[in-house]
């Protein structure tokens, strides 16, 4: 959860086609952007450089940059999104990922893996099968993990939802929040867990990045357990990025 770099890419107006299990409204460029302002700021107050790409309206959901890459500290891997209008994404980030690292591998397929489902933790690498992250693409990724010398353990998204850390993040070494559901899977077995609130599973999705921990506004019952549990919350608005199913990990690669 240490990191001194973040890439993010301000969101286009072509966000009102991203992808959505259900819809719930359109989303709102304007306040998009406003949010994403907040959440950069965020990210940089903790002294970290952010790289800021630019909009792509050919790509929807290309705000959501988390799943095109997972970057590691000996290089960083391009995914291979399992929703096709994603795929063309990875290409885009590409050039940014070459200019930060020495090394920089590729999921070539035929499997799929989005970041969404990658939890990387103090010891290993776990990575949930979903509806968008299959098994081929978790063996070719743990195959590159290993030459780096990191554990890839696979688990499972519960059904429904959309990425396995749509449901948990990761807040220190050892520490996890967690919805329940997800927890109840024995996943995190060895972790010390915490908890969403009942009704507040949406919390889930948040980054320890530094000193902070960014966190999706308007769950005050888990977002009090973390500040009394010593976390330095910062609440940002995650209104128009949860009409697409998205929060707060899915908006950077942190490295
Ligand atoms: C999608 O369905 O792919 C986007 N609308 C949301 C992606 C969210 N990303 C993430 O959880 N890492």
């Amino acid at each position: 959860f240490e990191f001194t770099r973040a890439i993010t890419r301000r969101p286009a107006a072509s966000i009102v086609n991203g992808l959505r299990a259900e819809d719930t409204g359109t989303p709102d460029l304007e306040n998009m952007l406003d949010a994403h302002a907040a959440y950069v700021a965020a990210l940089k107050s903790t002294g970290a450089e952010v790289i800021e790409l630019p909009p792509l309206s050919a790509f929807p959901d290309a705000v959501f940059v988390e799943d095109t890459a997972l970057c590691l500290p000996e290089g960083a891997i391009l995914m291979r999104p399992g929703a096709p209008s994603r795929l063309g994404e990875v290409a885009e980030m590409a050039p940014a990922l070459r200019d930060c690292y020495d090394e920089v591998r590729e999921i070539k397929g035929h499997g799929f893996v989005e970041g969404g489902d990658i939890l990387v933790t103090g010891r290993e690498i776990l990575v949930g099968r979903s509806a968008r992250t299959d098994a081929a693409g978790v063996a070719e990724l743990a195959e590159i993990a290993g030459e780096w010398g990191h554990k890839l353990r696979e688990v499972f998204t519960p059904a429904g939802v959309l990425h396995f850390k749509t449901d948990c993040s990761l807040m220190d070494a050892e520490t996890i929040l967690s919805t329940r559901r997800l927890d109840a899977s024995g996943c995190f077995e060895g972790y010390r867990v915490l908890h969403t609130a009942e009704g507040e599973e949406a919390a889930a999705n948040a980054i320890r990045f530094n000193n902070l921990v960014l966190f999706a506004a308007g769950f005050p019952r888990t977002a009090d357990m973390l500040a009394r549990e010593g976390f330095d919350v910062v609440e940002i608005d995650n209104t128009e990025c949860a009409k697409l199913d998205g929060g707060m990990s899915c908006l950077s690669l942190r490295f």
